[in-house]
């Protein structure tokens, strides 16, 4: 039986799972599960890199000690970050975490100066994000840019750990807002802005390939099992997007919640007019030629922040119980509102913001909670309304995956909201969707569509349907003024 080894890593936390396939169902088990969090030196935040990378060591060695001796393996991360290295594969800087703020400003200084908006949206299709690689770039320091023989994203930069080899994954390497819809390569028009070179680059790649075995100094250790490297969608929404349960006879669109909550639909085409451009939706490369048409909203990123800076003194599942049992929509966030995305103190962000509009202050974890869930969800209702306009489709369903698919009240909320049944789980989608492509590669599943009907027999969704909401028109004007106080996105 073939074993599939995911290796998937969020901003919060990261793990290994293996997967057997039995012809029928998949049955997972984790190996191994460790944290992940930017931290902060000299003013900048950075990711451990090497960390991580020794993290996937550990649970290969784990998944020897438990007795597989061959197997695939593919890996995921989060996307836009990168590795610059220099013409001896070596890293020229620790790699910075998207939410370091010395991109503030940065999107404004280079379409002011160098290429338009709508331009970029034009070629791209990419969503303007303060942190997209583009702007990454852009301030990165020019020295290492002109010294860089190699620019790796995160994953491309644990595949050449593993395996030696280097590749830019095509999903991945969509975020960077560097490739264009057209051609299907790095824009040159973009590059020659940025001052670099397509030999900078690797070459693109695309889901499915396959990258040989393990480098020879990891496999003469006989720590490791026998693996065999598959090339999955690097980019983790890519692989939870693949994970998504669907039925193919109802139109469906997913949120894939995590730190980032992706709402969008899969597209066969990209959809990167104006109004696209106007809404902020992205055409991100799926796998097998789709297009995640989603926007991104700033998802469970506010409660992790709430929690951590309570002393992590409350489990999620406490948090989410004592927000139950608060009144509904009584202080709301515009979520995606910049100042979100990385304040000093979360808690006191929205404490500031209910103030300042003139709401009740959320004075309690539960509250606080609650006013996250709700805003939320209202967060998920515009950004629907939006998706439907712009693909013109209805929507039968809407699939919640992720760890916070586990989160009931966010996902009764949005059911509600939306007055449309929302089926969750399973909440390891990432997972699944990147073992998904590793057995695709290997014959052992045709393909993506057989793929969701094995996941969605082996992981049977939880279905939430609506119930009328109380109030529906106060609410909806309300939200509206509170969006409305929104100086500008993230
Ligand atoms: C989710 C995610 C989002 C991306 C953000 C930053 O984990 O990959 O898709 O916009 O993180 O990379």
């Amino acid at each position: 039986m073939t074993i599939a080894i995911a290796v998937d890593i969020g901003a919060s936390s990261g793990r290994l799972v293996a997967a057997s396939f039995t012809g029928q169902q998949l049955e997972m088990n984790e190996l191994h599960r460790f944290d992940n969090a930017f931290m902060e030196k000299d003013g900048h935040d950075y990711w451990d890199i090497d960390a991580l990378f020794q993290e996937i060591l550990i649970g290969l060695k784990k998944a020897k000690a438990a007795g597989i001796h061959t197997c695939t393996l593919g890996i995921d991360t989060w996307g836009v970050d990168y590795a610059l290295l220099d013409s001896s594969g070596e890293r020229l800087h620790d790699v910075y975490a998207y939410r370091d703020d010395r991109t503030h400003g940065a999107a404004d200084r280079l379409h002011r100066s160098l290429v338009s908006r709508d331009f970029v949206y034009a070629k791209t299709g990419i969503q303007e994000l303060s942190f997209n690689t583009l702007y990454q770039l852009y301030v990165h320091d020019r020295q290492q840019l002109d010294q860089a023989n190699r620019i790796l994203l995160v994953p491309d930069y644990l595949y050449y750990g593993l395996t030696g080899k280097m590749i830019n994954e095509a999903t991945n390497a969509s975020t960077t807002q560097l490739l264009n819809l057209q051609t299907r390569e790095f824009d040159s028009d973009l590059l020659n802005a940025l001052g670099l070179k397509r030999e900078q680059f690797a070459e693109l790649t695309q889901p499915g390939s396959r990258l040989g075995g393990l480098k020879a100094e990891l496999a003469a250790t006989g720590d490791y099992p026998e693996c065999s490297v598959v090339v999955v969608p690097t980019h983790d929404t890519a692989s939870a997007v693949v994970g998504v349960p669907a039925k193919a006879d109802r139109s469906w669109a997913y949120i894939s919640s995590g730190t980032w909550s992706l709402l969008g639909a899969e597209l066969s085409e990209p959809l990167n007019g104006e109004e696209a451009r106007k809404a902020n939706y992205t055409n991100e490369w799926g796998a097998y030629g789709t297009f995640r048409f989603l926007k991104n909203i700033m998802g469970l990123w506010m409660i992790q922040e709430v929690r951590r800076e309570n002393g992590e003194s409350h489990t999620f599942a406490e948090l989410a119980e004592w927000a139950e049992r608060e009144d509904a929509f009584r202080s709301l966030v515009p979520c995606n509102d910049e100042r979100f995305l990385n304040p000093p103190s979360m808690t006191e962000e929205i404490i500031a913001f209910c103030r300042d509009s003139g709401q009740p202050v959320p004075d309690t974890p539960g509250r606080l909670a609650r006013c996250i869930f709700d805003s939320l969800a209202l967060t998920y209702l515009d950004a629907m309304r939006e998706l439907e306009r712009l693909t013109g489709q209805k929507y039968e369903v809407l699939h919640i995956v992720g760890g916070g698919s586990n989160n009931r009240l966010l996902s009764r909320l949005t059911a509600d909201l939306l007055g449309i049944e929302v089926w969750t789980g399973p909440s390891e989608a990432t997972a699944i969707g990147n073992i998904a492509v590793q057995l695709i590669a290997d014959g052992s599943l045709r393909d993506i569509a057989q793929a969701r009907q094995v996941i969605a027999d082996s992981f049977p969704p939880n279905i939430c349907r609506p119930s009328p909401v109380a109030d529906r028109h106060d609410l909806a004007e309300r939200w509206q003024r509170i969006t409305q106080l929104t100086l500008k996105e993230t």
